[in-house]
């Protein structure tokens, strides 16, 4: 029986996870948790939703006992340029939260999904074909909380047994709910300003090449991760898993083939930049592809369709 929290629910990925798991294990099943944002109508009405602040161990622990939860997807965290602006309390969230799951999880006995990222890699580790296992010394507060989390989790399942797993997400694209300061958010707003105003400046530099995926793979890839036989995995957390890998100048072509006026400009924001230059081009993710059957659908121009004609329909434009 999988009986469900998502903490973060009202994010970027946790709104649509929190949809496709509802659709999967039943409304009643997933209990959507979030802070304080207002969850959508959608999120609301369609199941339960519960405040919870990943900080306050008691909070989760209510909804856990009241729920009788034997999963949860863990996303509650900052992400990488918000966490560069206040470091403190990136740590705070996403480390603090991150042990007050893994510690009510090992109480009563929940398989925890946790979500790392290329974030959790820097400026020493090969950022070509970025090897499953190798060198990780993040320079920015984001990755080294994504580094400890990846080791708390491995920590965690070592010594108490519990069930933990995880993924090393790359910028998600979506046409749902924005993302909410990350470097990778350029590849989001481009769509959005391209269907709007017919141009868009973008905050990375032409070259900086990053992993990128479709919203519908990430989702996949968590809940056939968490669904993976146990018996296979030589990794638990932090899997490698990428589905395309493109520069700005490539996906300003992609979205041109489909709407020919469109211009793009560059303003480069120094932060953002630096970050980027510190994460892998393209990642491995070999190890994902054999231990649990990782197979992304979406690649650059499939991903582009799907988006500006979602995005149309969403903006009425
Ligand atoms: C971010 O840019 O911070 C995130 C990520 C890649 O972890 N999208």
């Amino acid at each position: 029986m999988n009986r469900v929290l998502v903490t973060g629910s009202v994010g970027q990925i946790g709104s649509e996870l929190t949809m496709f798991l509802r659709d999967r294990y039943g409304n009643e099943n997933v209990v959507a948790g979030g802070r304080k944002t207002k969850p959508s109508e959608e999120l609301k009405n369609s199941g339960p939703f519960e405040v919870v602040d990943c900080t306050d161990i008691e909070a989760i622990r209510r909804v856990i006992e009241k729920y009788k939860i034997d999963t949860i997807y863990h996303l509650a965290a900052l992400l990488s340029a918000v966490a560069e602006g206040n470091p403190q309390l990136a740590w705070n969230v996403n480390i603090n939260g991150l042990i007050n799951v893994l510690e009510v999880a090992r109480e009563y006995n929940c398989a925890v999904f946790t979500p790392s990222s290329i974030g959790a890699f820097g400026l020493t580790t090969p950022l070509d074909n970025t090897p499953q296992d190798t060198i990780q010394r993040p320079g920015t507060m984001y990755g080294v909380t994504k580094v400890s989390g990846e080791l708390l989790c491995d920590y965690y399942y070592q010594k108490y047994g519990v069930d933990t797993r995880g993924v090393r997400y790359p910028g998600i694209i979506s046409y749902v709910t924005p993302p909410g300061g990350g470097t990778t958010d350029y590849a989001v707003e481009i769509f959005y300003d391209a269907i709007r105003k017919g141009k868009y400046t973008c905050f990375l530099k032409k070259g900086t090449k990053l992993d990128m995926m479709y919203m519908p793979d990430a989702l996949k890839a968590a809940v056939d991760l968490m669904e993976a036989e146990a018996g296979s995995l030589k990794h638990r957390n932090a899997f490698n898993v990428s589905a395309m890998s493109f520069a700005p100048e490539d996906i300003e072509a992609e979205v041109k083939k489909i709407i020919p006026d469109f211009t793009m400009d560059y303003d480069v924001d120094p932060l953002w930049q630096s970050i980027a230059e510190s994460w892998p081009n393209y990642m491995d993710d070999s190890a994902a592809k054999e231990e649990w059957g990782w197979k992304p659908k979406y690649d650059l121009p499939a991903m582009s369709k799907d988006m500006i004609e979602k995005l149309r329909i969403k903006l009425g434009m």
